[in-house]
């Protein structure tokens, strides 16, 4: 790796085309693929030396996509008492720049804690009661993304496609409008999106939809968020879109598009094959012996419905006493956005639940739950994906959960285990034949455990056959050929 200064980026000495750009399945002028450079917004850029390390689906899905020649704009990780907002400094790494800058300390509590994950993030997951506005957090949110627009545009060049990732970033667009940037630009949300009757509740929803029109290109993850989303445009902008989901505003042509994201199937298979060797994976399975492994893994977070997880283990164990003692339910949940109340108040909840499930089925030998909020390196986790008989994955509302689809690419084909999913994960409405239930219902999660638990060899097998073409065939480089393809397309 080397350290450079991001003016003007190294990297196009480099190839003249990235392979997301190569690869994507639009057609493409010649000058196109000479100057069209993909730069890459997020909140958190992952440093290049962590990549396996970090836990959290956009990172994940987009250290995948991040390839030769394209460019990774966001947030260090570090607050300072003043931002500059005039050079990032960039490292890098296998023809990828990542530059970052810092957000000053003043603002980060109200972006960050305050607007972004006190009040975006319930709403666009439908926990209205958990959302908490102000006036300073939004103007501090509003201020962070003006931040980011001006340290970006020194960076940029004419024919540079920006894609702006996920809910901390939905005014960056209309900033960059605002300084003269009049490149294509296409935003992406990793999260849900709600009906008009639920953004509304949100006082500057109107301002967010403007914002967020001042995008070429604005992608979701399933067809229902661009329904909703459609549906706040009519309703908050008074637009009319057509048929191909677009619609003019203030003088743009805006397109919706659906651009489901998945994982390399392929790459996590082989991780998952190897992990089995890891000291992690004997570990584990010398401690479960011949009992059966139910497993979940998540961010500890609400929207991911672990109470209701651990209640339906409880409710397991109730009803089908044929499995006490002959399986454990592993939850690893690794600890986030600790400085946020609602998070705070889910541990000492977990806390709670967890012990009185083991107070209640444990025996001397036997203890029935695990649950740890530390993080699990990524191949620990694919083993462990690979030994579970079954993969536990019942969020009370996601994006789309790529946990979900590690379970199955991780799968050992010829005895592999089953997925229970939320029907209200995105992943829902591609993984089918997965056993789908409602978080909310603790008995049918628990009856589905057991459908899981005694299902036949042929079963499982046919299943997974199913869920595993379709997690190989939707896959993270197909989620970047799929939206850079709509967003180089030629303006309407
Ligand atoms: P997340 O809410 O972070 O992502 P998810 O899609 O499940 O959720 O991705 C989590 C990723 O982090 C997975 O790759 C997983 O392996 C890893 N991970 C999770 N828990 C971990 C742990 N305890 N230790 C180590 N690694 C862990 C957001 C949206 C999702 C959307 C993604 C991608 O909330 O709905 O699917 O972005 O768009």
């Amino acid at each position: 790796m080397t350290l450079v200064m991001a003016q003007p980026p190294a990297v196009e000495k480099g190839p003249l085309a990235s392979s997301i750009l190569a690869s994507s399945p639009a057609k493409q002028s010649t000058r196109a693929m000479v100057t069209n450079r993909t730069v890459i917004v997020s909140n958190r850029v992952p440093s290049p030396t962590e990549k396996a390390a970090t836990a959290g689906g956009l990172a994940v899905a987009l250290a995948d996509a991040a390839t030769e020649g394209s460019l990774w704009f966001g947030w260090s990780g570090r607050r300072a008492d003043e931002t500059s907002n005039e050079a990032a400094i960039a490292l890098s790494d296998e023809g990828v720049t990542f530059a970052t800058i810092d957000i000053a300390e003043r603002e980060y509590q109200k972006f960050y804690n305050g607007f972004a994950n006190g009040a975006l993030w319930p709403l666009l997951h439908y926990r209205t009661g958990l959302l908490r506005f102000n006036r300073p957090d939004y103007e501090a949110y509003l201020a962070v993304n003006r931040s980011f627009a001006q340290a970006l545009v020194p960076l940029l060049k004419p024919g540079d496609l920006i894609w702006i990732h996920d809910y901390q970033l939905m005014t960056m667009a209309a900033e960059l409008r605002a300084l003269g940037v009049k490149n294509r630009i296409g935003f992406f949300l990793h999260v849900p999106f709600v009906p008009p009757s639920l953004l509304q509740v949100l006082p500057p929803a109107t301002q967010l939809m403007a914002a967020l029109s001042a995008c070429d290109v604005i992608g979701f993850q399933t067809a229902g968020d661009v329904a909703a989303f459609l549906e706040n445009a009519v309703a908050s902008l008074g637009v009319t879109p057509d048929q191909n989901n677009c619609y003019s505003y203030d003088g743009r042509q805006v397109r919706v598009v659906l651009t489901p994201i998945g994982i390399d199937a392929k790459k996590f298979a082989k991780l998952a094959e190897r992990a089995e060797l890891t000291p992690e994976a004997a570990r584990l399975h010398e401690s479960l012996g011949d009992r059966a492994l139910v497993l979940g893994v998540d961010r500890l977070d609400y929207s991911k419905g672990l109470p209701q997880r651990f209640d339906a283990f409880g409710r397991l164990l109730y009803a089908y006493p044929q499995h006490r003692r002959a399986v454990n339910f592993l939850q690893i949940a690794a600890r986030s956005r600790q400085e946020v109340g609602s998070y705070q108040t889910l541990r000492r909840e977990l806390d709670r639940r967890a012990g009185d499930i083991n107070g209640e089925f444990s025996d001397f030998d036997w203890v029935p739950l695990r649950y740890m909020t530390h993080p699990v390196k990524r191949n620990a986790i694919a083993g462990f994906y690979r030994r579970a008989n079954i993969g536990l994955v019942t969020p009370l509302r996601d994006g789309m959960n790529l946990v979900a689809k590690e379970y199955v690419a991780a799968q050992d084909e010829s005895n592999p285990g089953v997925l229970v999913l939320s029907k209200f994960a995105g992943a829902a409405d591609e993984l089918t034949e997965a056993l789908i239930v409602n978080p909310f219902d603790a008995d049918e999660v628990a009856t589905a455990m057991h459908q899981g638990l005694i299902m036949s060899l042929k079963e499982r097998r046919e299943r997974h056959a199913s869920l595993l073409a379709k997690v190989r065939s939707t896959t993270a480089q197909r989620f970047c050929e799929q939206f850079l393809g709509y967003l180089r397309a030629p303006r309407a």
